[in-house]
């Protein structure tokens, strides 16, 4: 997770308004738009943290482009301050009503406005680290496993006709944990999460299912070019020199399972066919890919 500058948008059709947020809020990272197209076109392209979004502008108004942000699933969690002349009831019930998180009177109060932006930020930041904490793995930086089946459904329902599987497992893991220890171990499976990650090419779901055991997901052309790939991940791993605090581990090996997705598949239906070729792999001597 990177803790770069938070990157904050400001719309606004006078130019003047925009300046004053460009010079008050100089301790982010501050875009300006004029209007509507402008905003998306910069949300289009860049991560936005938090937009500032006055309401009347002439063709698109604020509560316009909000409700199209919230609709849309990139967008939709980007939080929304209106700062705008208007100060009715009316007016602040829409503003909440089409998706802002807060609504602030211009002129506004500087210091007021910058707590307020601060508010937004810290919550925006902490949202995001929980996002990463129910997503990744904490020891390999992969998807956990929530996140991979998350993931993977969206893959299969891209590519329902051209998935396949590999289902992956360290060889006697058991026997390195009680021979170099758990630390150690530790840094095996870590190793090899990298590796596998490295070698996988794009657009390819992989995750961490659980103790030993790597999952991935991908869009392929035949189930010998993913047994090729799952070949390939075997061999590395098999080369590998993994150094640790007291020496350096090599010959670790894992086996593979892959399967091709079947009418009537589901996501769970072609990862359990993966699921047996590697407790053939398994039984058949291990350091090997089935299918
Ligand atoms: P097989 O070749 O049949 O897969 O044998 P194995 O020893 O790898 O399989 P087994 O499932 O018996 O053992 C897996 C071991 O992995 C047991 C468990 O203690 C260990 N393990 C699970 N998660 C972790 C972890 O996060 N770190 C470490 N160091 N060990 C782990
Ligand atoms: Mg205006
Ligand atoms: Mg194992
Ligand atoms: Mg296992």
């Amino acid at each position: 997770m990177q803790n770069d500058l938070p990157v904050i948008l400001a719309v606004d059709d006078t130019r003047e308004n925009l300046n004053i947020l460009l010079s008050l809020l100089a301790e982010y990272d501050i875009l300006v738009a004029l209007d509507g197209k402008k905003a998306l076109e910069i949300i289009d392209r860049e991560k936005i943290d938090l937009i500032l979004l006055d309401i009347s502008m002439p063709e698109m108004d604020g509560y316009e482009i909000c409700r199209l942000l919230k609709a849309t699933e990139r967008t939709k969690d980007i939080p929304v301050i209106f700062l705008t002349a208007k100060d009715d009831e009316e007016s602040i019930e829409l503003a909440y009503d089409v998706g802002g998180v807060d609504f602030i009177t211009k002129p506004f109060k500087p210091r007021e406005l910058l707590a307020r932006v601060k508010i937004q930020i810290d919550f925006r930041n902490m949202v995001r680290k929980l996002e990463y904490m129910a997503s990744y793995d904490t020891m390999t930086g992969i998807y956990n496993r929530r996140k991979f089946f998350e993931q993977g459904q969206i893959l299969f329902s891209a590519h329902p006709r051209d998935l396949y599987a590999i289902v992956i497992d360290i060889d006697n893991f058991k026997t390195v944990n009680d021979t170099y220890g758990h630390p150690v171990g530790d840094i095996v499976i870590r190793k090899i999460a990298r590796t596998i990650s490295t070698n996988l090419p794009k657009n390819t779901v992989l995750g961490r299912l659980g103790g030993e055991e790597f999952a991935v997901i991908m869009k392929g052309t035949s189930i010998e070019a993913t047994r090729d790939l799952a070949e390939h991940l075997r061999k590395t791993i098999s080369k590998l020199k993994i150094h640790h605090d007291s020496g350096c581990l090599e010959h670790i090996t894992i086996s593979n399972g892959v399967s091709k997705i079947c009418p009537n598949d589901t996501l769970d239906t072609l990862l359990n066919r993966a699921d047996e070729a590697l407790y053939e792999a398994k039984e058949t001597g291990r350091n090997k890919v089935c299918f």
